[in-house]
């Protein structure tokens, strides 16, 4: 499998993190509720040692049975909780004083998970203000930076992923929660595995070629001559699925597989 959207700022995150870690009690590792297990593709380890909270964001948009399943299962060994931006500040702030050991009056903490999973969007939820940019594509956070709401200092960070050896299953996944750019993936095997489990889930009958076809019609994406833009159809029928526009999917369900920092 070839490598996969690594841009520089990411090497650079990696190591700012391991170097700010030392300034940090806690780590919320922000996982996508559709796909917890491949969005742990980063180099986890590192937090070995440290206080771990888990938040499975973007819950508003993923199979609601299967967020309930993940939650217990990660529940067993580390504290959990499921979140999406239309919950209340409060559900999170109480998870967070409640998991986290005070220092001085102050808890700090360390916000990190692949890109795009909504981290600087829960810190904004957390500190009532517009602090730290976010947006629809992944890798909008591009250093770190502290960002006080009262009691607790929350550490933004950029999102961040392995450098290599991607597996096809997991970047099929990242690709369908918005973790890694359409734009960016030239392997058509990620994307048609990609479409495979989402079509899975939905029961959508058709092959890819066709349902982007079909698509790219309903939309009048339509090229000089007629014929469907296939490049434009793609990102944006992609695109669309990772913000949940066509439905709200769950794409890891082997709760099994959950084996973290052991
Ligand atoms: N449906 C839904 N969308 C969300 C939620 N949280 C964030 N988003 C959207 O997801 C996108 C990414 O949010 P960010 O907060 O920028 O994510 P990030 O993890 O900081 O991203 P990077 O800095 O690029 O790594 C934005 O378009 C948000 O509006 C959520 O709970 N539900
Ligand atoms: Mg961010």
């Amino acid at each position: 499998m070839s490598n996969v959207w690594y841009p520089g700022h990411i090497s650079k995150a990696k190591r700012q993190i391991k170097e700010y870690i030392k300034a940090v009690d806690s780590i919320l590792i922000v996982l996508d509720a559709r796909a917890p297990l491949a969005t742990t593709a980063f180099e986890i380890d590192i937090f070995k040692g440290k206080n771990i909270l888990f938040v499975l964001n973007k819950s508003d948009i993923a199979d609601k049975e299967t967020t309930a399943q993940w939650i217990q299962t990660i529940g067993r060994t580390f504290p959990v909780i499921s979140f999406n931006k239309n919950e209340s500040i409060r559900k999170i702030k109480n998870f967070l004083l409640k998991n986290t050991k005070e220092k001085l009056n102050e808890v700090r903490l360390l916000i990190a998970g692949v890109p795009n999973v909504g981290k600087s969007s829960i810190i904004n939820k957390i500190s009532g203000r517009k602090s730290a940019k976010t947006g629809a594509a992944p890798g909008v956070t591009r250093g770190l930076q502290w960002i006080n709401s009262g009691k607790i200092k929350l550490l933004d960070s950029p999102g961040i992923l392995y450098a290599k050896v991607f597996n096809k299953d997991i970047a099929a996944k990242l690709l369908l929660v918005g973790s890694l750019p359409i734009e960016t993936i030239d392997n058509f095997e990620i994307i048609s595995r990609a479409f495979e489990i989402f079509k899975n889930e939905t029961g959508i009958q058709e092959s890819f070629d066709e349902y982007v076809e079909k698509f790219g019609k309903t939309r009048g994406f339509l090229l000089k001559g007629g014929t469907v833009d296939f490049e434009r159809t793609k990102n944006t029928l992609f695109k669309l699925i990772s913000e949940g526009k066509l439905g709200n999917f769950s794409y890891d369900k082997d709760f099994s597989k959950w084996e973290i920092l052991k």
